[in-house]
């Protein structure tokens, strides 16, 4: 049947086959360890639908999104009852990914879901190094007893990679312990983005996996999420520090924490949108 018109099913018209891709985008739709308002489950689909209102070029870097260099391959199918499980299918998923020489971009879920992203990429590449955007440092020890959480997800990538591979932007929120830790273990960059050229200096000719807590962003830009934080970034400070970090070698990154459903205006999931689409651009074009 020709001549019927169809909304495109793949987000921001990412419709590369996977074989010819050179970055896969999937969801990965998990909320089960959310220590306070979960709801990060439904935020993949948001955006995918989301994704049909918005342009595919970018006037800040003047550039449209690639008709075969992407390829969506949709959203995981995870037992929200089961931690350990979920964990081991995104890992599989983000390692065929990086062994078949593509990037893997993940939408969540919460931002537990990053840490078996990260432990596929440091199979890969053992000396990556770690860019994390975030309100809250992530760095308890464990939630409650339990050391799987998203409230300790940088902790555990910690426990993989030591010492001054973990860079921090935005943290405004954890505990004394977290800060004291921050300090003497993370590069630590709280409460803005203002030092991002710091890591590009650092890390130039470095493979890079970048995480993106999408609560980094002000509440009155993005009251959408489980565990709002006042006092985030403006969204033009978080495009213009992605564009910065664009001559780095980003292997691998994710975005997440909306939780589309708390901001029931929509807007926070078309923020959402418009900043994955600003980090195809910057780690594809
Ligand atoms: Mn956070």
């Amino acid at each position: 049947m020709n001549n019927i018109p169809l909304l495109p099913r793949t987000i921001l018209g990412c419709d590369a086959d996977y074989d010819s891709a050179e970055t896969v985008v999937f969801g990965a739709p998990f909320d089960g360890t959310a220590t306070y308002r979960p709801g990060s489950r439904f935020a993949p689909a948001a955006i995918r639908t989301e994704s049909i209102g918005l342009e595919t070029y970018s006037p800040y870097q003047d550039l449209d999104m690639p008709e075969d260099k992407i390829c969506d391959m949709g959203d995981l199918d995870l037992p929200f009852g089961n931690t350990g499980s979920a964990l081991k299918i995104i890992r599989n998923t983000a390692e065929a990914i990086l062994k078949s020489g593509k990037k893997p971009v993940m939408i969540g879920g919460e931002h537990l879901v990053s840490l078996p992203a990260i432990e596929a990429a440091l199979s890969l590449y053992p000396g990556l190094h770690i860019i994390h955007f975030d309100a809250h440092a992530d760095l308890r020890e464990e939630y409650i007893g339990e050391q799987l959480s998203h409230s300790s997800v940088m902790r555990r990538v910690y426990d993989l990679t030591g010492n001054n591979r973990i860079h921090q932007y935005g943290i405004r929120s954890g505990t004394k312990e977290e800060f004291l830790f921050a300090k003497k273990h993370t590069i630590f960059h709280p409460f803005d983005l203002n030092s991002i050229e710091d890591a590009v200096t650092v890390l130039k000719n470095k493979k890079v996996y970048l995480t993106i807590d999408l609560d980094i962003l002000d509440t009155g830009v993005f009251p959408g999420t489980g565990t709002p934080e006042a006092g985030g970034v403006s969204f033009m400070e978080l495009i213009k520090a992605l564009i910065a970090l664009k001559p780095l070698q980003i292997v691998g990154a994710d975005i997440v924490e909306l939780a589309p459903n708390y901001d029931t205006s929509g807007c926070s999931t078309a923020v959402a949108c418009k900043v994955l689409r600003e980090l195809l651009l910057c780690m594809s074009v």
